[in-house]
């Protein structure tokens, strides 16, 4: 199945519907926060709930999102949540609450504490894909603010039940 991974577009809707007119036929859509009415946006383009599902691997789409730094604190949205998919567990959050700028340690280690094999994270605005040793580590960068590239960037990822995880990273032409 194909995961689309975005972040840290910050209330730019058109780099959400830029995202979604690239990638429309994706079965989860993971946001990693900043902000989550983009997420929300997100969702109403694929025409399902926010986090509908979250547990139900069987859903047939699929749009999870949690908050990051730059959203209101709200007591019913977790900072992270763990997704099930094609025998993967991923854990999602924005990372500005275990310090991804100095380093994705604290944040493998939530992961593998979670029962995770996946670490998905925003807020750096920098994209990093690091395979698993054991936990893959993931940043699509930011669909609408790089800070790495010109281009703003985002992931897909193709899930299969017990096969290596095939990671692309995409790059968009800049507004
Ligand atoms: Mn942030």
């Amino acid at each position: 199945m194909k995961l689309v991974i975005l972040s840290d577009t910050h209330g730019n809707t058109s780099a959400v519907e830029r995202v979604y007119a690239e990638q429309p036929d994706a079965a989860l859509y993971l946001h990693a926060g900043d902000v989550l009415s983009d997420a929300r946006y997100l969702a109403m383009l694929v025409g399902v709930q926010l986090n509908d599902g979250e547990d139900d691997e069987q859903a047939a789409r699929r749009v999870i999102g949690v908050p990051g730094n730059s959203d209101w604190p709200d007591a019913n949205q977790p900072l992270a949540r763990v997704i099930a998919a094609e025998g993967h567990r991923i854990l999602l959050t924005h990372g500005h609450s275990c310090g991804v700028r100095y380093g994705t340690e604290l944040l493998a280690q939530a992961a593998a504490d979670a029962d995770c094999d996946i670490a998905v994270y925003g807020h750096t605005h920098v994209v990093e894909i690091t395979p698993g040793t054991p936990i893959t580590v993931l940043c699509p960068g930011s669909a609408a603010r790089p800070r790495d590239a010109y281009e703003p960037s985002y992931l897909t990822v193709e899930l299969a039940r017990g096969k290596a995880l095939e990671v692309k990273l995409h790059r968009m032409k800049q507004f």
